[in-house]
């Protein structure tokens, strides 16, 4: 329990007015989840981010306030106007990079509303990897785990005094917040939690009770673990955690966390959020034997869908048994997510993936000898990719078994090697909006950045439309997904005509099509004035392209109103 609580939080001249007021919504914290205006292909199952319910139950279980998580899927659309009528005392904010523009057009509003009164307090992955961006509609930014150090926040924001305040502001890892100057602070040296310690409060997510009756694609998140053991070039795990380790969860507290999401939502799809699962084996053989144990005899057992590498069912350092497999399997594993990546050799070795296509195809045997089903993530655009090779993953994974193909665009994030080595070929002035996992804002090797995100489309049409009915919701949200990111595509189409390709930047080929001239790329990047010209000149033309110029959403065209699906 934080002690000595609410004291009145000082910061302007509403404030006399609000603290008489605590019996009246003034102790209460509102956590909220916005959706994005651009589908994902993750919109289309109606599961909260696991961090924002981890955020909530930590705050419902250690504080006296009252803690309430909008989820927009659940409660409808969440409006400014509805969450400033619940007079909070603070608001907090999630979300993915994609939700960035919803967040501050909301914050914008809610400020107005509130005369800026009320504190709004933001974490998750945007504000983990694009702070500066999450600074603009932030008082305080959480960056990396969140689990500790928001008590820690809540704490300092409860002294009267400004200068223990800030004291104490400059103690939180992981923190940007303003100083008394106003100028803004970052608290580096993030430590990683080694001990993690919440449960699940589902009680405290508006609309989450029975929420099975109502939605037909619920799943919940839940997690046994924390960080990952590899260093693929392209991952971002290292700068969502700030540092590296690989830690695991009590199994007591992840049994509670499945069985108390079964009884209070009637949910019993489960994506298990680890970056790595079973990455220890021996933490996976108890889970599992605890879990089986647990629902012996009930018909409400879950299934899961774990995210692993295809090394762990291949020989892989740390491989699984076929004991501790069956194992899983009889406790509720239901399919596994392969992060395979690429089938190019030359990419998988760019990526320092540390695979190859024969321990792929050994693992696909393996896992459907166990009868679990099969899906991948693929990410395309590493410089072995030609537009073919990404339209081949459609053929491989129908070969592989595989029941969703995904292929994703490397989108080269800060602090990752992949930013290192190549952050040069980063188009800079995408909007936000599209930086959902699909779109595309970098310049590939072997092919124009436009040709790359047809490719990735094309693939995931291929895929989907064969195999019959099984891949037609899928095959329904790709479709979706293509038509939202129309004016993305149509940018960078003028990006290449009337910059990319008359600087030079991009070569045709005696044999047909494009590549990157790199060392016109590396002279420009040389030049800093000539560099900063060429991004502001991508960046206006990504703003010209937005509908309304990023007045209002973008509009949700019919699925088939894109021509290539
Ligand atoms: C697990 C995972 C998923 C899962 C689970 C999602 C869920 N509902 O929880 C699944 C597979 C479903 C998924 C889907 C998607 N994902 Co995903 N996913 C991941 C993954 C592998 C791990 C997430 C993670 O560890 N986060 C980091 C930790 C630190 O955050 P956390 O544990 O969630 O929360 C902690 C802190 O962030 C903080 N915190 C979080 N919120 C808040 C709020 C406040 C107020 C505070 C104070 C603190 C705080 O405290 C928490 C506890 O310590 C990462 C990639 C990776 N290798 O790490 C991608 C990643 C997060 N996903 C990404 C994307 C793009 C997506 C999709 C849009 C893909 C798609 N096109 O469909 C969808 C969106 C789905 C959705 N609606 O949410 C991107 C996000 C990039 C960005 N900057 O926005 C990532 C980084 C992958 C990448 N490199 O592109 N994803
Ligand atoms: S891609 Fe997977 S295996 Fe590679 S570093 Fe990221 S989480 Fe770990």
């Amino acid at each position: 329990m934080v002690a000595g609580f609410l004291p009145p939080y000082k910061t302007n001249d509403l404030e006399p007015e609000l603290s008489k007021n605590t019996a009246n919504g003034q102790d209460r914290i509102l956590l909220i989840e916005l959706s994005p205006s651009v589908p994902n292909l993750g919109r289309f199952l109606v599961m909260p981010r696991f961090g924002l319910l981890a955020i909530a139950s930590i705050l419902a279980e250690k504080t006296r306030y009252r803690v309430k998580l909008l989820f927009e899927p659940y409660t409808g659309p969440i409006t400014p106007e509805s969450v400033a009528a619940e007079n909070p005392r603070y608001v907090m904010l999630n979300g993915l990079t994609t939700t960035s523009w919803e967040n501050e057009t909301f914050v914008g509003r809610f400020r107005e509303l509130t005369r800026g009164t009320v504190p709004v307090i933001t974490g998750g992955e945007h504000a983990s990897m694009f702070p500066e961006s999450a600074r603009r509609y932030s008082d305080f930014v959480f960056a990396h785990e969140g689990d500790e150090g928001v008590l820690s926040l809540l704490e300092a924001l409860e002294q009267g005094d400004p200068s223990t305040r800030d004291s104490l502001l400059s103690r939180v890892p992981g923190l940007h917040y303003r100083g008394p100057d106003g100028a803004w602070k970052f608290n580096a040296g993030a430590a990683r939690i080694k001990e993690i310690d919440y449960r699940y409060d589902l009680s405290v997510v508006e609309g989450a009770e029975q929420a099975s009756k109502r939605f037909r694609t619920a799943c919940m998140p839940v997690q046994t673990s924390r960080g990952c053991t590899y260093c693929c070039s392209f991952c971002s795990w290292l700068t969502l955690y700030g540092k590296s380790g690989y830690y695991v969860r009590p199994i007591d507290d992840v049994i509670h966390d499945i069985v108390h999401t079964v009884e209070y939502t009637g949910i019993r799809d489960f994506i298990v959020t680890d970056n790595l699962f079973a990455g220890d084996p021996a933490h996976a053989e108890e889970l599992a034997f605890r879990l089986k144990r647990t629902f012996e005899g009930r018909e409400t057992k879950p299934r899961l869908t774990v995210l692993m590498r295809a090394d762990q069912f291949a020989g892989g350092p740390g491989a699984l048994s076929d004991r501790l497999i069956r194992m899983l399997v009889e406790a509720g594993m239901a399919n596994v997510s392969l992060g395979l990546e690429s089938i190019s050799s030359t990419s998988l070795l760019q990526m320092n993936k540390k695979a190859d296509l024969p321990m792929y195809y050994l693992a696909s045997e393996r896992l459907r000898k166990h009868g679990i089903g099969m899906l991948a993530t693929f990410v395309a655009g590493f410089d072995g990719d030609r537009y073919e090779d990404v339209v081949n993953i459609s053929e491989f994974s129908d070969r592989f078994g595989l029941f969703t193909s995904q292929v994703y665009a490397r989108s080269i994030t800060s602090g990752t090697v992949d930013d290192l080595m190549n952050g040069q070929r980063i188009l800079h002035g995408a909007m936000d909006r599209y930086r959902n996992g699909h779109g595309v804002w970098f310049m590939p090797a072997q092919m124009l950045p436009s040709e790359l995100q047809h490719a990735i489309f094309d693939s995931c049409f291929r895929f989907h439309k064969g195999g019959g009915a099984s891949r037609k919701l899928a095959l329904r949200a790709f479709q979706a997904i293509w038509a939202g990111m129309q004016p993305h595509y149509e940018a960078l189409r003028r990006v290449e005509r009337e910059v990319l390709v008359p600087e030079g930047i991009y070569r045709e080929r005696v044999t047909g099509g494009y590549m990157l001239a790199s060392k016109v790329l590396n002279a420009l990047y040389t030049d800093e004035e000539r560099y900063g010209n060429f991004q502001a000149r991508c960046a206006r033309i990504f703003l010209e392209a937005e509908p309304g110029h990023r007045t209002s959403p973008v509009p949700f065209p019919q699925a088939n109103a894109a021509s290539m699906a």
